[in-house]
């Protein structure tokens, strides 16, 4: 299908092709959008690039969200590029690995203020700019995880940042609604990531969900990817607000 043909989207956190944000891209791609993507740091450029050239799509330059000039200066690329936007997808989160195990309670000041920015203002600060692109209305998009809603081991501060970036989906979504920009998150089940292998007995975390999920297995980027494309497509034009969890119906178990 041809849901996103015409539009225009920015794609924010791809590291490698295991990244949820390679297969949101891949999946966005399929449909049919333009796409520009950004890469922290020149270690992941290089990743980048060949994944962004097989997709077609622009690399509108390095950024790292704790640089807020580096965010001016993606926008203005894509600014210079397009002269607007349709739809932002943000899959960007951070933790220290060392407060990723063990007891919340521990959190440092110093990460606990890291990882929030991070994890959560990046989305709002993302906003902010992408609003002014958005002319015709457009959807912002971020990944977030049931840790969020309830306590799960080894999550910790990451939990915490999360239900800070699904309370800020409801904000935006308040504020940014006038403009016909539509803001929600997927909340999607473990998947073997780079960020995850951060989180201490995450193979612990996969299996639990292979036996207690509904659907008695995990989900993969394909599927979090097609779950995207509907969510920045005019098919879901009444929603936003809204946290879809992609987790083979994991949030149903408690
Ligand atoms: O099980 C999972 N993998 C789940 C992930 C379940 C539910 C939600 N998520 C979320 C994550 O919390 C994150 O918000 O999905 C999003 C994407 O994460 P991912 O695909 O699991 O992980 P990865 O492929 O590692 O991409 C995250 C990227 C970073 O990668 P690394 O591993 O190098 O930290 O976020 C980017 C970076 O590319 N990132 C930043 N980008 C700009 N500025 C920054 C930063 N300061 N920090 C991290």
């Amino acid at each position: 299908a041809n849901l996103l043909k015409g539009k225009r989207g920015l794609v924010m956190g791809v590291a490698n092709n295991r990244s949820i944000a390679w297969g949101i891209a891949k999946a966005a791609a399929d449909a049919g959008a333009e796409l520009a993507f950004t890469y922290q740091g020149d270690a992941l450029k290089k990743r980048v690039e060949p994944l962004a050239k097989q997709l077609g799509g622009h690399v509108v330059g390095h950024c790292d969200v704790t640089d807020s000039a580096s965010i001016d200066s993606v926008f203005a690329e894509i600014e210079k590029l397009w002269g607007k936007l349709d739809f932002v997808v943000h899959c960007i989160a951070f933790s220290d690995k060392d407060e990723l195990t063990g007891r919340y309670v521990e959190t440092t000041e110093a990460n606990f203020t890291k990882s929030l920015l991070i994890s959560c203002y990046s989305f709002t600060a993302v906003t902010q700019r992408a609003e002014k692109l958005m002319t015709d209305g457009g959807s912002m998009l971020t990944l977030t995880y049931y840790g969020a809603e309830k306590w799960m081991p080894h999550y910790n501060v990451m939990g915490v940042a999360k239900a800070a970036l699904e309370s800020s989906v409801q904000y935006l979504a308040a504020d940014l609604g006038p403009s016909k920009i539509r803001v929600n998150a997927i909340s999607a089940g473990p998947i073997k990531t780079l960020a995850a292998s951060g989180i201490g007995d995450f193979r612990y975390i996969l299996r639990w969900n292979e036996y207690n999920s509904p659907l008695r297995r995990t989900v993969t980027i394909e599927e979090v990817g097609e779950t995207a494309v509907f969510l920045v497509s005019d098919m879901s034009r009444g929603i936003t607000g809204e946290i879809l969890h992609v987790d083979a119906g994991y949030h149903v178990v408690g």
